[in-house]
């Protein structure tokens, strides 16, 4: 299997799948992809034995240090609070003079645990290679002086401030060993976010793991031709801001498309892949493929002979879609489009599979039929299982809201029936969170559209609505939405009950909340060092976020 992103979907082995892990030991893989669960693994195993190499001492002379945040309020070390994440990042892993991940996303109240794969390194926090007194190894104390620690060391920090934190090696910092942790605030519950740079609609909703941002890609400031958008929005949850990318769309068909995040191999890069679309007055689609990279903000065409094969009379937007696995075994996933959206005329019911690896012109292969045509159709993968509830469908000329659910296994190819969502909705997206899927308001017919989230647990067959994510507030439908699968949901934009586009944005974060109150970090020479690194059940990566929605 590999571990590429988003994150959770790759695990298909269905006897892990029930297998509950703790948050710390799924967040991690999936935040952080490839190789790093491998990797925590062979160091974990290699670190099980009491590490008797501990940290340098302090130095227990000096005066107690207050640590400070980068806003210059009291950041607390090594307390976690009681909803906090831990996530690990190596220290010189393969003799290499880097931390890995040396880029980590977290949010407030989160922990982060450096181990030490090797002697002589410290964590010293600062912009490279400026020390700043904020948190540093063994115990935070005399950050200045750069005590190194040896294999084996453990030096844990939290969080508790929004904001982006450098360090570096004290030893090393000059051959390029930093790091950085990005620490996004979190209202748990929903709460507003800033507005996206436009009113907007049709849009697709990605988070992207190896960033930690949330993107929309495509749509229109209005139904009016000649409105589609121009270049990706991005949301960075650490700055809480909106971004215009520079990065040009291939073309103005960029209403209602599919998009995921998926790699072409067993290595990233990650990028998001895009397919099909219409523009906006326009009752044509595209069939093209192309690849945006939110890292170098780029965006290329596929090869016409990789378009969509779905959309062979030109007029076919995408259906529903997810990302799923189609062996146990766990190659890279494969993006699955999941009937359409024949413009004005019908819906369809074609299953693609597209699978990024594959060569120039056999990157498709048709599946199984879904049981009834579905466009606009809330779809996540849950495990082994595609589902999808609540699509829309074309009926005396309309585009009309339903009950419509079933299940697709890729494994083997075949469709199932689940408990209908007791609502009919549409032009929505369903997103796979903490193991459940998430069906996001939507809808057109009165009276929807609707901010209700409605919860389908596969384990029960059963939908429930309320507790763990309550309704949103304002009701809307094709709009982006996504989330990373443990924490948080965001959704942007779309169509609200007067059928007009929306800027306005709403975040939803669970955990991580609350930062505990705690003095003032009175460094303690004991909170160094002794941390016994206890052995990790196999992580079996178990939420899987979902791709993405498309309004
Ligand atoms: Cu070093």
């Amino acid at each position: 299997m590999q571990f590429n992103n988003p994150a959770s979907k790759k695990n298909k082995n269905k006897n892990m799948t029930t297998l509950h892990l703790k948050k710390s030991i799924y967040r991690s893989p999936r935040r952080f992809g490839l190789l790093f669960i491998p990797l925590l693994l062979a160091c974990f195993g290699l670190w099980a034995a009491p590490n008797a190499l501990g940290a340098s001492t302090p130095n227990t002379k000096s005066a107690p240090l207050h640590i400070v945040d980068q806003n210059g309020r009291p950041a607390v070390n090594g307390v976690p609070s009681a909803t906090g994440t831990i996530v690990d990042v190596q220290v010189g892993p393969a003799g290499k003079f880097t931390f890995y991940p040396s880029t980590v996303h977290i949010l407030v109240g989160d922990t982060v645990r450096w181990t030490w794969a090797n002697s002589g390194h410290s964590v010293t926090s600062g912009t490279p290679c400026t020390v700043n007194g904020q948190f540093c190894s063994p115990d935070d104390m005399n950050c200045n002086s750069g005590i190194l620690s040896n294999q084996g060391a453990v030096y844990q920090h939290t969080f508790t401030e929004p904001g982006v934190y450098s360090y570096f090696c004290f030893a090393h910092c000059a051959l390029g060993m930093t790091g950085v942790v990005n620490v996004s605030g979190c209202t748990p519950g929903w709460s507003a976010g800033p507005d996206l740079p436009s009113v907007g609609t049709r849009s697709v909703g990605v988070y992207f793991p190896p960033n930690g941002k949330f993107y929309a890609m495509g749509g229109r400031a209005s139904d009016a031709a000649g409105s589609d958008f121009i270049h990706p929005f991005e949301y960075d949850p650490v700055s809480n801001t909106w971004t215009t990318k520079s990065a040009t769309y291939p073309d103005n068909q960029v209403n209602n498309m599919a998009c995921a995040v998926l790699i072409e191999s067993t290595q990233p890069p990650d990028v998001i892949y895009c397919v099909g679309g219409s523009a906006a007055g326009q009752t044509t689609a595209t069939a093209r493929v192309f690849r945006y990279n939110p890292v170098t903000d780029t965006i290329d065409t596929l090869d016409a002979q990789d378009n969509w094969p779905g959309n062979a009379s030109g007029t076919i937007v995408p259906g529903g879609f997810a990302l799923a696995a189609d062996s146990p075994l766990g190659t890279h996933l494969k993006l699955y489009i999941l009937g359409g959206f024949d413009i004005n005329v019908a819906s369809t019911n074609q299953i693609w599979q597209f699978d990024p690896a594959g060569p120039i012109g056999s990157k498709w292969h048709q599946v199984a039929n879904t049981p009834m045509g579905v466009m606009y159709a809330p779809t996540c993968t849950i495990d082994t299982h595609i589902y999808v509830a609540g699509a829309s469908d074309f009926q005396g000329g309309t585009v009309v809201d339903t009950t419509n659910s079933f299940s697709f296994d890729s494994f083997t190819n075949t469709i199932g029936t689940i408990a209908p969502i007791p609502r009919a909705t549409g032009e929505t997206r369903a997103l796979s969170f903490n193991g459940q899927m998430y069906v996001m308001g939507g809808g057109r017919v009165a009276p929807n559209p609707s901010n209700e989230v409605d919860i389908y647990d596969p384990g029960t067959n059963t939908w429930t609505t309320g507790s763990s994510v309550p309704a949103f507030t304002t009701a809307r439908r094709n709009f982006p939405t996504d989330t990373d699968g443990i924490s948080r949901i965001w959704l942007a934009g779309g169509y609200d009950s007067t059928g007009v586009p929306v800027a306005s944005m709403e975040i939803f974060c669970q955990g991580g909340g609350t930062p505990t109150p705690t003095p003032t970090a009175t460094a303690s020479a004991t909170a160094t060092a002794t941390a016994t690194v206890t052995a990790r059940p196999t992580p079996s990566p178990r939420p899987r976020p979902t791709p993405v929605p498309r309004p």
